[in-house]
């Protein structure tokens, strides 16, 4: 008997799937004061004046904006939690949220 020990011919690789991440963005309106979503985007995403400023004006010019990327979960609760922040005070100030490609 042969008691060599054989090696396996196949190598199992182990792919790692990141979790895809998931696009946060603010959607323009014409009703929303400005400075209102600059404090919800300083609130809820924890950016500076500078920051919360440049993607209000982006999204007040262009019509949408990526605020940032998270996971899935994370992505969709602070989308949620902004907007109802707009809607507590009768605002139509939209955030949605898409995977990234
Ligand atoms: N367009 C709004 C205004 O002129 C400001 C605004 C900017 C509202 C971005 C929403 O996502 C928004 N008051």
């Amino acid at each position: 008997m042969n008691n060599a020990v054989t090696k396996p011919k196949t190598r199992t690789r182990t792919k790692v799937q990141r979790p895809r991440l998931h696009k946060v963005i603010l959607v323009n309106d014409d009703f929303t004061p400005r400075e209102f979503v600059v404090t919800v985007l300083k609130g809820e995403f924890r950016m500076t004046e500078d920051q919360a400023y440049k993607v209000m004006i982006t999204a007040h010019k262009k019509g949408s904006c990526v605020v940032a990327v998270f996971t899935k979960d994370v992505a969709e609760t602070k989308a949620t939690r902004a907007t109802d922040a707009g809607r507590a005070k009768g605002y139509p100030l939209l955030f949605t949220t898409e995977p990234e490609e």
